[in-house]
């Protein structure tokens, strides 16, 4: 069967629409945060076990930065944001960031 006009522009509109953009959630190593905190932190957030957070700690703490989750723009921000207002709560200078995938 023939398709209308309007399933035709349907089909072109759906061809166009691309998969949201994913965005690295990045920790950033420091000499004062203490190693249990990040790990905490990587369980609460990112929804790790502790044997995972763990090892995205020890990553960051030898490597300097490591990728907690991998996520959609509004996600990241979220959660980027999270992490931030948590560790300033608990005066550690912990860092988090946010890249493109
Ligand atoms: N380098 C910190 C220490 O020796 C531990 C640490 C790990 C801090 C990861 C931040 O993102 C971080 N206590």
């Amino acid at each position: 069967m023939a398709s209308t006009k309007h399933q035709d522009s349907n089909l072109a509109e759906l061809a166009k629409t691309k998969p949201p953009a994913l965005y690295n959630v990045m920790l950033l190593n420091d000499d004062y945060t203490p190693m249990e905190f990040v790990v905490e932190v990587i369980q609460r957030f990112f929804g790790k076990s502790r044997e995972q957070a763990t090892q995205i700690m020890l990553k960051v703490h030898t490597e300097g930065m490591g990728v907690c989750g991998v996520y959609p723009h509004g996600i990241a921000e979220t959660k980027t944001n999270q992490v931030l207002t948590h560790a300033r709560e608990h005066q550690h200078p912990l860092q988090c960031t946010m890249e493109e995938a």
